[in-house]
């Protein structure tokens, strides 16, 4: 009776210690590793170029319009400010063609280097989606860049 006792207090105490295991992964794994703005940002050796930084919310681009100077190299800061919440940048010329895919997870900063050397309109946008769930583009995020 006894030795019963101990085998199915053992057995929950493995249980609990797997579904704190789990939930610690599912909290902290899509935010790992976190990395200071800072660290994330590779340095170029050399030229440096303006940056423009754009946060990624759920679900929104902030800002979500920026005018760029046509032919003039440009760092784009990608962060995602969500919890949890994993993003992409995917950014198309005016005929539609995709020039940058990025995927930022949850915390992470990115820095791409840009020259958009034809005039017109570039737009942006998320497109993760979750299950069945509306994708981000369709909750809201997108936008775009304009050169004039
Ligand atoms: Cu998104």
């Amino acid at each position: 009776m006894k030795s019963i006792k101990n085998t199915i207090f053992v057995r929950l105490d493995y249980y609990t210690r797997l579904v704190v295991f789990l939930a610690w992964v599912m909290i902290f794994w899509p935010g790992l590793p976190v990395a200071t703005a800072e660290e994330a940002i590779p340095q170029m050796s050399g030229a440096n170029p303006p940056e423009m930084v754009i946060d990624m919310e759920s679900y929104v681009f902030s800002p979500a319009e920026l005018t760029i100077e046509k032919g003039q190299p440009m760092a784009l800061i990608l962060r995602n400010q969500s919890f949890l919440v994993p993003h992409n940048f995917l950014l198309e010329n005016p005929q539609g063609v995709r020039i940058l895919e990025a995927d930022i997870s949850s915390g992470e900063t990115q820095r791409h280097v840009l020259t958009l050397s034809e005039p017109g309109i570039y737009p942006f946008y998320c497109d993760k989606q979750l299950l069945f769930f509306p994708s981000h583009r369709e909750e809201g995020m997108e936008g775009r860049l304009i050169v004039p």
